[in-house]
């Protein structure tokens, strides 16, 4: 596997700015790619990236998106004066144009193609792209929201042709809903688009219909559209990590990504003024760490919004230390989602259970309310779908907290996505909400669970306590032995124990 992480920056998308006064336009400042450049310096994180040079995105390369009309609109603005400029720009709803705005959003979207290039020509394992104007919000013909090409957009389609892909993730983290990438990809099934959103019951721009939950998709794209609206300013770490568990990772998974593209902006974090939330830093750790997960770790980081410089740059820090493998640091607070939050995920999940087997099957073995710490064994034990995972048990925390996986009863599907389902959806919602200073995982010999599930569930766990995971494994002697990779663990093979090993442990625990 790949090993690296690129990152990509050129100064002279700082040159792209506004002429005139437009209290709408005036956040979209040069400093926000300067300052979040300056602060991966502070922390040593530049050194540690592979720097791969940005370039010009081709004319036929922003056509893979683009109508020419809306082309030729954008080449004819390098020679304007600031009259014609600003005539222009009056056009769109929340943009403005420089001399060099042209220039610019050509290199922001050749920056992303040189990301998508590294990661799938295997010179790196992920990266970031550092770019300005950002995408999201641009359509077919339309500059819209601060974006004049849609660079991730372009890059998913890129990625399609260049490589031959046949599924490609795209997560948008940014409080906007990028609807302009929303309706590139509407009737294409080939990209899965994952957007939550600042809406407030359509009051917030773009107040857009179309950026509610029931917006699933179009045709043959039906069930590849998915959007999370928040109805509610103040959302904090506990309700985007709950969006992750019960929405978009289980669908992830099961989608199975080649590639994974974020559409990364950080107004979705604390003291943004656009977008009003209480998501810290820290958890854009988290995010990216999950999404580390998925397409063999092939993932492309796009800056897109992001107008508090110090949350801004603070959070690209936290997402490229990520990116290089660093254990993620621990997450504080209420780790229960808001009742927003809960309503929220609980109509994109009914809007979308039609389309994803993880949710035909989900009222079978655990619901939305685990991640309320509400145990549902129960009613796992009768499902006629069921099957065994013997002797599998993961404590967390030694001392005061014991989860016991033994004689679990789980659904199987044909996949085999059932046990994830179940640990995102049960296993991690209380984990985190626990916050151990350990992981302790003992897994026992007679099994289901493969090499890589195992070495998944590890990973996924490693979010918690700064990574610190105590592994035992038992294998039946003779056995290969298992080789896992993890980093920061400490993990040993035991054969022949069998039960007085676990009951050792539980009897620790006990004490
Ligand atoms: C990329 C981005 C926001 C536009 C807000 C216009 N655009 N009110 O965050
Ligand atoms: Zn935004």
């Amino acid at each position: 596997m790949a090993s690296g992480t690129a990152l990509i920056y050129d100064e002279e998308m700082t040159t792209h700015k506004l002429l005139w006064s437009d209290p709408i336009c005036d956040i979209e400042v040069p400093e926000r790619l300067s300052s979040s450049y300056e602060q991966l310096k502070c922390y040593h994180l530049v050194e540690r990236c592979v720097q791969v040079p940005a370039r010009e995105g081709s004319e036929e390369e922003i056509l893979l998106v683009h109508s020419s009309e809306h082309l030729e609109v954008a080449k004819s603005t390098q020679t304007m004066n600031e009259e014609e400029l600003k005539r222009v720009s009056g056009n769109y709803d929340a943009f403005f144009f420089h001399p060099n705005t042209y220039c610019c959003a050509r290199l922001a979207v050749g920056a992303t193609l040189q990301l998508v290039d590294a990661v799938m020509l295997g010179k790196v394992c992920n990266g970031m792209a550092l770019v300005r104007p950002p995408g999201h919000h641009s359509q077919k013909n339309a500059a819209n929201g601060f974006c004049l090409f849609n660079n991730v957009a372009i890059a998913a389609e890129y990625a399609k042709r260049k490589y031959s892909l046949q599924r490609i993730l795209i997560v948008d983290w940014d409080v906007h809903h990028g609807q302009g990438t929303q309706y590139i990809f509407e009737e294409d099934p080939s990209v899965l688009y994952f957007s939550w959103h600042r809406y407030e019951h359509q009051e917030f721009w773009p107040s857009l219909k179309e950026s509610d939950y029931d917006a699933v998709g179009l045709g043959r794209g039906k069930g590849f559209n998915v959007n999370l609206p928040w109805n509610k300013v103040g959302m904090e770490n506990s309700d985007y990590l709950a969006a992750f568990f019960h929405v978009l990772l289980p669908m992830a998974f099961e989608f199975d990504p080649e590639l994974v593209i974020v559409s990364s902006g950080y107004d979705s974090g604390i003291g943004d003024p656009e977008g009003q939330m209480n998501a810290t830093p820290e958890v854009f750790a988290h995010l990216t760490h999950f999404l580390m997960q998925l397409a063999n770790g092939r993932l492309c980081v796009i800056l897109e919004g992001g107008y508090h410089l110090k949350s801004l740059s603070e959070s690209v820090c936290m997402t490229v230390k990520t990116l290089l493998g660093d254990p993620v640091p621990q997450i504080t607070g209420e780790m229960a989602p808001c009742l927003s939050a809960v309503e929220s995920i609980q109509n994109v999940r009914a809007a979308h259970k039609p389309y994803w087997k993880w949710l035909m099957y989900e009222g079978n073995y655990y619901s939305i309310s685990s991640s309320k710490c509400n145990w549902q064994m129960d009613s796992c034990r009768h499902s006629k779908l069921l099957r065994l995972i013997p002797c599998f048990v993961l404590y967390l925390g030694i001392w005061s907290f014991t989860f016991v996986l033994n004689s679990f009863s789980l659904l199987k599907d044909a996949e085999g996505n059932d046990f994830f389902a179940a640990v995102l959806g049960f296993i991690l919602p209380i984990a985190y909400s626990y916050q151990p200073d350990l992981t302790v995982i003992a897994v026992g010999p007679n099994r289901s669970l493969g090499i890589s599930g195992i070495s998944l569930l590890f990973a996924l766990l490693q979010g918690l306590a700064e990574s610190r995971i105590f592994a035992v494994i038992e294998v039946r002697s003779g056995a290969k032995p298992i080789q896992l990779k993890i980093r920061y663990s400490l993990s040993c093979q035991l054969s022949g124990f069998r039960h007085t090993l676990f009951c050792s442990l539980l009897k620790c625990h006990l004490l």
